[in-house]
Order: C-alpha cells, then structure tokens, then sequence
C-alpha cells in the first residue's frame, strides 16, 4: 500500500465515516480517521485467523484478566502492518503533524500495573506466534485515575477514555448473556437450579489485535454491563424518574470503574460481582463456541484452555463445574476434571493481604449455588487426598488462591525465584500433594512495544547492525555481541541512547518547567508506589546524596537526575505519604544553589504506559530495589535492560535472571537474599542498629524528622520515620548503607563513559530472552499444550 492509498482511505473515512471536511478536521479528526484506515487493514487477517482456526480445528487460549494495560493502540497496529512510513508520508503533505496526531490518543488504562501489562504485552505475543486465542475483560467506563499534585500531593480524577468515540472496537450486540446474581437454589429435582433474583446483561465489544506483519489477528473481548430492561416503564410513568432510571445504574455500576488496588486486596461486594460478571460471560462465550463445534464436554480440554490472571477470575472453576453439571448434565466428578483439564492459574504474588479471600457468608448470598460447589470441590479434595491439611475454605473466608490452585491442572509463577518460594511457603502442602502441578513461566515484554516503536533510534542501529529478524525473534539481539568491539557501533549505540535523553529533557522542561542536563545520568524508578517496592529507600539516598554534595560542594560529583513517576493506590495513606515526601524534597533541593549542578530530583504525575515509553528508552540506570522475595517478578527491569539501562537492584523476582543473563559485572547488585531478609526480621531492633551503623541514614533520616523538607509542617513525616525507626518491615534501613555504597559505586562507573556504553550495550544483546514470545511459548508448551496455527 502506498502512502497515497493510505492518504485516500483517510479521506474517505474523514468525510463518510466522520462528516468532516478535512479544511476544518480537528487533530482528533485525523487520528480517528487514520485509526479506521489503518483498521480496515487489520479485518482481513483477522477474518482469516478466525477462519483457519475452524478449518484447522485448533485449540484454542482463553485468557481471562480483569486488567488489560493496553495503552495507545494506533502506532501499535501501523508499526506492526509495517506502515510507520507510509502513514508519515500520507500526512506529510497533509501539514498535519503525525507524531501529534498519534498522540493524540488517550491510554486505555484498563489496568492498574504490572499484571495488566503483561496481559497486553501476552496479546501481542499470541498474535505474533498465531496462537489462537482470546482476551477476554471488562470494558471499564473509567479505566484507571488521573493522578496529578496539588502541593505535592497526589489527587485522582477519574479517567474517561471512553468519552470520546473509540476506534479500535467492535460492539457485538447478538454476543450478549444474561448474569445473575443472589436468588436462592432449588435442589428438589434431579439437577439443582439456581434462581438469581438479580440479572444483567453482559454485553461483548471486540478489538482485534494484530501481531507482528500482519500474519495473525486475534480478539480482545470486553464485557460491558447493561440492564435487562432499559429503564422502568411503569416508574417513569408514575413520575418516578430517578426510580425509572435505577435499574440502568445499578446494572452498569458494574463495569464502571477498574478498582485502583495494586496487590492488596479490597473486600467490596461490587469487585466480587465485577469478578463473577466478567468470568461467568467469558465461559459462556467458550462452552457456545465449543459446542458449535463438538458434542463431548468431557474432550473439552483437548480444544479449549482457560488461562485465569491471578484469582480475579478465580471463580471459573465453580462456575465451569456449574455449567457442566448443573446445566449440561454431566456427572459432578466428570465436569470438575473437565473443568480442571481447561483451566490453569497464574500467582502473581506473595503477598499475604493480596491474596484474595471472600467472606463466606458474601459468598453464599452473591453466589449461592457457588457456595455449595466450592464446599463439594473442597470435600472432593479432601476424600482424594487424606489427611491433608490445606483447605479451600477456612476462618469463615473462601481462599481464592487455594481455590484456584485446586481447580487447576497447573499453575505458574512469574520469575524462577517466585515460583521456588511459592513452593516453600504459600502453596507447601498443595505442591506436596500435586507435585507436578506448579511450574515457572518468567515474564517477558513485547519487543514490538517496547523497543521498535518506543525506541526507533537504537531500534534503526540494530536493524543496521544485523538486520530485522530480531524483531520477533529476540534472541537474536545475541549477534549484537560481536559488534560491540566497535568503537563506530558503541559510539552510535551512545549517540541513540543521549538523543533519547534530550528529548526526554525538553518534554520535562515543557511539562514540569524543570531543566534537566541531558548529560547528567538518568536515574529512574517507575511504577506502583508500594512500601516494599522500597521508593522511601530511593528518596533516603537522594537525601544522603545531597547531604554529601553539601558538605564538599567543590568535589567532582557525578550529576544525576532522579526521576520517579507512579500512581499510589487511593486509600494506601503511606504510599501516598511516600509521594508527598518526594515531591517536598525536590522543591527543596532543585532549588539549593550549591548542589544543583549535581542532583535534580523529578516526580512526572499521571505514570502510564506511554509515559514509559518515553521515560524508558532515555534510561542510564534503572532501580529495582524491593525487599528481596517480594516482587513476584517484575516487567519494567526488563524493559529497562533491554533498552540499555544498567540495573541496580536486589535478588528479587526476575532480576536474579537479569543478572545471570546480562552478567554480574554489568549490574549492580546490593541488598539482603531472600533468606537473609527472613533471618533479619527476627534480629532485635534490626532497624535502630542499621541506623547506628550508618551516619549517613541516621542523618537522612533525622532530616525528615527535623522538618527540613517541611518548614511549615515539621509533622507532616513522623509517621515515615518512626515506621523506619519501628518496625521496618521491608528493611529500608537494613539494606541501605548496602544501597548507598552501590549507587557510590554507579557514579564511579558513570564517570567512564565508554565502559558504561559497553556494559549498556550488553545488556541490550543479552536480553533477548526476556520477550513475551518466549513466554507465551512456554505457556503453549507446558500449560495450554497449544500450537501456532501459522
Ligand atoms: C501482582 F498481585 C499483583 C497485583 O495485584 N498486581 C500486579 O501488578 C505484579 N502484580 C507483580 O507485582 C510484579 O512483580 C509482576 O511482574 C507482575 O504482576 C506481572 O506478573
């Protein structure tokens, strides 16, 4: 296709489609006008998938998420149609600023953090790999707040991306089920019957995600909750109109608003609804399309696997078991083994108050009939394993996570070093018993996202270097390796890497008014904020920085720029204080004359994934410094390395295969092993004595306590710093002079250059491993037992 067919499909679209005379289209106008040319490019692949997938009678993946962080879509599906530079061209003449116009697309944030990411990043894969399958979600209204700082403060707004007309989906009104809720169960014939006493309608809107060159499309499916009845006729009537209009609420509060918790867990009757609504559709849609197809339920696994992320979804297993048996007539044990055969959960974290539990009693009167088969599952597992201790239902709480476990033929961790711990702590027993059901599956990151589009400088040096096979096959990056020898391709991968940063500089001073050095090292930590992802640990090493520049102002300091960005989940009060502590500090200390050549400190509101993708690509070190044994796995310090970031980090989640990949002597490790923190916990007054051995943090500290930061409110941090004091529990403290004197050591490092740039170049060829498409691999080898139909 050239640019002139491209160009001219726009203009159809702009006037047919939109009604718009390009004279007076608006930016958004041309987007949506490329978004629906580019669109059409993507049907027919799409309708071939779905046709070769019946011919060819595949298995197909279902991969149920109640997140899916997809962020802008458009340069997504042009970059993998290989249309970057045909749409350039097509608005060239046009006076039309393309890169605006991409921008010009909100994020569909229909996620809070790493677990949505890797959903998306997962679609991209199965697309790529032609893997049939299907995501299937829920359409929020409202995806996740927009976060600003008012004084420092975080705010959230709520985000509406779908206020303005979307251009990637399809509605599908004949794909509609009807879901309930309550009601009470009739066990007096042969079959119990549950009778909801609340329904709504779950209605399917599609977006068709392409993979790599167009080879494969596959379907995003979305669930939108409507009302049964539009609204109350017979209300309306009598003058009641708000009573008319309430059952259309009720029934979209539904699919309102993704629920902004990061890894803890919120006992809300609505999550539990939006949880059962969007997992109750899904099956539907795949028992109907299974049995289009084949008559024997009991073969279902072999043409149908259920991929559940996290327990969100953890109620499939009750649900398919119900729709086996209670509807479909199957005996009891014959549908839960079917149900077992299909489905297969993934843990996403140790966490304790992340691990979902439902009051029974919510439970029973939401989910009656579900009620009564997690009790026969449970019994089940029982009988077939006696003397167990582990349950399914304990302290009046249904355990999801046991649940889940138990309904399952396999269940995966995220990183190695996850996978090993849930073994040995949260699922001991269970793997005991079934010790072939647990396996690991390192996350990976989609290298069309996250290298090709986000970083075309160094994407354009690789491709020059060894060609573009890399591009879905990672790996390759490999045979960069030879090349770095060369001063002429380490000077270029240097030159990428410093144009990365000076557009990173300019977008800051335009946004934030602050004036960064794009010379200085570019120090980045983004993602949720949360205690044990440690950002406090950050803040309190700028600060002891700082203290040092101060002291000998005419020493030769390596410059910094630390840069934070990260939402805090609403009602997480610390987390939130975390961010104010942040911001007080950079107010002061960009502002302080003598140490300001040196360190500048930036907190960018509203982190989404396209913020990271600018953010990422300028990166010269990336931190990953949790409490190590708590980040399940981590995606960003992937993203990171394979865009030449050095890492410094702890031996948490897949940074361990970061290291042994890209090699010790080019990361910087610190910090207690997972063990090591086990052991520290249970020495007295761990903190008190790692703030006695450390001037440096006793020091930092104390700043917080003195109000240094704070002149107007010397309060507003006791609580930090007596946590920090306290109990610790993420051992900020303990690990830190390990920290400082790591980060003495990067600035060192920083100071030769070229010996850097080799380093960040190997991080890049030897980070090939850490694509999605080796993940998904994985998955259809050792899980879903499913193959490409390419
Ligand atoms: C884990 F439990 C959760 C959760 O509720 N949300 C979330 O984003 C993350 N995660 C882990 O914290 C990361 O370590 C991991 O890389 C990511 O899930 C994907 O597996």
């Amino acid at each position: 296709m050239t640019h002139a067919d491209l160009r001219a499909d726009m203009l159809r679209h702009l006037t047919y489609s939109f009604g718009k005379d390009p004279e007076h289209a608006h930016i958004r106008d041309w987007r949506m006008a490329l978004s629906l040319a580019v669109r059409d490019r993507i049907v027919d692949p799409w309708f071939d998938a779905t046709r070769k997938t019946y011919a060819g009678g595949h298995k197909r993946v279902y991969y149920l998420s109640m997140e899916f962080l997809i962020g802008r879509l458009l340069e997504d599906a042009i970059v993998n149609l290989g249309l970057l530079e045909t749409a350039r061209d097509a608005f060239a003449d046009l006076g039309v600023d393309f890169t605006e116009v991409l921008e010009n697309e909100p994020d569909a944030a229909l996620g809070n953090g790493g677990l949505g990411r890797l959903a998306a990043c997962f679609l991209d894969s199965l697309s790529t790999i032609g893997c049939p399958a299907y995501g299937y979600g829920i359409r929020y209204e409202h995806g996740l707040f927009r976060q600003s700082f008012v004084d420092g403060r975080q705010v959230e707004e709520p985000e509406d991306w779908l206020l303005q007309p979307h251009a990637w989906e399809f509605q599908r009104p004949e794909a509609a089920f009807e879901i309930g809720f309550g009601g009470s169960v009739d066990e007096s014939g042969r079959r119990a019957v549950w009778r909801p006493d609340e329904m709504v309608v779950a209605a399917a809107y599609d977006t068709p995600i392409v993979g790599w060159q167009g080879r494969w499309a596959n379907t995003l499916r979305l669930w939108s909750a409507k009302p049964v009845r539009a609204f109350d006729l017979e209300s309306f009537n009598r003058g009641d109109y708000v009573g008319a209009a309430a059952p259309e609420a009720l029934a979209r509060t539904i699919s309102r608003v993704l629920y902004p918790d990061d890894t803890t867990e919120q006992g809300k009757a609505l999550r539990l609804k939006q949880e059962y609504f969007f997992t109750a559709s899904s099956l539907r849609d795949v028992v109907r399309r299974y049995l289009s197809e084949h008559d024997d339920l009991r073969a279902m696994p072999e043409k149908v696997a259920i991929q559940l992320n996290d327990t969100h979804p953890a109620i499939a297993g009750p649900e398919l078991v119900r729709l086996l048996h209670d509807e479909k007539g199957l005996p009891f044990e014959d549908a839960e083994q079917a149900a077992r055969g299909c489905l297969s959960y993934t843990n996403h974290t140790l966490m304790p108050e992340a691990l979902e539990r439902w009051p029974e009693e919510l439970m029973a009167s939401l989910l009656p009939r579900h009620m009564q088969l997690i009790e026969r599952i449970d019994q089940a597992h029982a009988k077939a394993n006696p003397g167990r201790k582990v349950t399914a239902i304990e302290d009046g709480e249904v355990k999801m996570g046991e649940l889940s476990f138990m309904m399952a033929h396999k269940v995966n961790g995220v990183s190695a070093l996850h996978t090993g711990l849930m073994k040995e702590t949260v699922f001991a027993e269970l793997n005991r018993l079934h010790p072939d059901r647990i396996v690991n599956q390192t996350n990976g990151v989609t290298p069309r996202r996250w290298l090709l589009s986000s970083n075309p400088g160094l994407s354009r040096l690789i491709d020059d270097t060894i060609g573009n096979g890399w591009v879905d096959d990672l790996e390759r990056l490999s045979e960069l390796e030879s090349h770095i020898e060369d001063n002429g391709f380490r000077e270029a991968f240097a030159e990428a890497k410093a144009s990365n940063k000076r557009e990173l500089a300019r977008f800051v001073r335009e946004t934030e008014g602050v004036e960064i050095d794009p010379d200085a090292m570019f120090d980045i930590q983004i993602k949720r904020i949360h205690e044990y992802k440690r950002q406090h640990l950050n803040i309190l090493e700028t600060i002891a920085y700082w203290r040092a520049i101060q002291e000998n102002p005419d020493r030769d300091w390596t410059p910094r720029v630390k840069i934070f960005a990260g939402k805090a989940a609403p009602g997480y009060v610390f987390a939130k204080k975390i961010i104010h502590l942040v911001n007080d500090v950079a107010r002061m200390v960009n502002d302080d004359p003598v140490t300001s050549r040196f360190l500048k400190i930036v907190y960018l509101p509203n982190y989404n994934v396209s913020l990271a993708e600018r953010l990422i690509p300028a990166a010269d070190l990336s931190e990953q410094i949790s409490t190590a044994g708590k980040e399940a796995s981590g995606t960003g310090n992937m993203k990171f390395a394979l865009n030449g970031a050095l890492t410094i980090g702890t031996l948490d989640g897949a940074n361990v295969e970061i290291r042994e990949r890209v090699g010790a002597e080019n990361f910087f490790l610190f910090g207690m092993t997972a063990p090591e923190v086990v052991a520290r916990r249970t020495v007295a007054n761990h903190a008190e004595k790692a703030i006695a051995e450390s001037p440096e943090l006793a020091r930092a500290i104390g700043d917080i306590e003195d109000g240094v930061f704070t002149m107007d409110d010397p309060e507003r941090y006791r609580d930090i710093a007596q946590n920090l004091r306290g109990a610790d529990y993420f051992l900020v403290c303990s690990d830190f002079s390990s920290y400082y004197d790591k980060q003495r050591e990067v600035d060192a490092a920083y100071r030769n250059r070229d010996e850097w740039n080799q380093k960040a170049a190997l991080n890049t060829a030897r980070s090939g491993w850490f694509s999605s498409d080796r993940t998904i691999r994985g998955y259809m080898n050792d899980i879903w037992m499913a193959r490409s139909a390419l």
